[in-house]
């Protein structure tokens, strides 16, 4: 290293107050499906708790999601000697998921209707005018929720269940002479926990447990743009003089 970059990083470590650990948290995913028929009904996941990794991460928030479809496969047919112009079909329900103590709940809805065609009674089951056949209506459940408080429950080495309560009906406008067929009425989906966690020791670009020259180096290697590198400890894509700064002010032992 020349003098003049001694003299800068000399003058840096002189500025203080950089924000280690500033950048945006790293994420550990776990994601499962799941699928079960309605309704109502429930799933319980195990997912493991977060892993501190003796103390060198951070755990900051939790988040858990489900994204999941609710479908039933639904037709109708009149029963009467009188049309059935509109008939009306409704899914609709709600969910709720928890993990822990967080938790969140949502409910869906579509509704169809047919075109006003479905005509008297033929007598012939399963076909005909007086026949309708809605196909496969699906409608999405969508629960999402974070918390950045009470973390402790979320941290260790036995896992914890994600439950999902899904209650869902097909309701039917029409109820008088009609027969309505309702099959493989079901909710699919994946359910995902995400931790948010800061590293103790971001600036320990080695991962020695010192912040010290062999990292800064690394910082100088590496300067200029660089998409998700270790070496841009603020995590804003470009390795420049705040990451610089944040190396100088973690400097020493990780564990101090
Ligand atoms: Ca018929
Ligand atoms: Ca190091
Ligand atoms: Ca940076």
């Amino acid at each position: 290293m020349n003098r003049v970059s001694a003299q800068l990083i000399a003058g840096l470590i002189l500025v203080s107050g950089a924000d280690v650990g500033a950048g945006p948290l790293e994420q550990e995913v776990h994601a499962q499906a799941f699928g079960f028929p309605l309704s109502p009904a429930s799933v319980e996941l195990l997912f493991p708790r977060f892993d501190d990794a003796s103390g060198t991460r951070t755990l900051r928030s939790v988040q858990v999601d489900v994204i999941a479809a609710v479908a039933a496969d639904v037709s109708v047919e009149n029963e009467s000697r009188l049309p059935a112009p509109d008939i009306a079909t409704q899914v609709a329900g709600t969910g709720v998921v928890n993990f822990g103590t967080l938790v969140d709940d949502g409910s869906f809805s579509r509704v169809d209707i047919t075109d006003g065609s479905v005509g008297p009674s033929d007598g012939v089951t399963g076909s005909g005018p007086d026949f309708w056949d809605f196909g496969t209506l699906s409608v999405p459940l969508v629960l999402s929720r974070e918390t950045r408080t009470d973390l402790e429950q979320f941290i260790g080495a036995e896992p914890l269940p994600v439950g999902l309560e899904v209650a869902a009906e097909v309701a039917v406008s029409l109820t008088t002479d009609l027969t309505v067929r309702i099959s493989d009425f079901a909710v699919t989906g994946m359910l995902m926990v995400t931790f948010g966690y800061d590293p103790v020791c971001p600036a320990d670009l080695d991962g020695d447990g010192r912040v010290e020259f062999a990292d800064l180096l690394l910082v100088l290697a590496r300067w200029g743009p660089c998409d998700a590198c270790g070496a841009d400890v603020t995590g804003d894509g470009f390795v420049d003089f705040r990451d610089l700064t944040t190396i100088l002010a973690a400097w020493g032992s990780c564990a101090d």
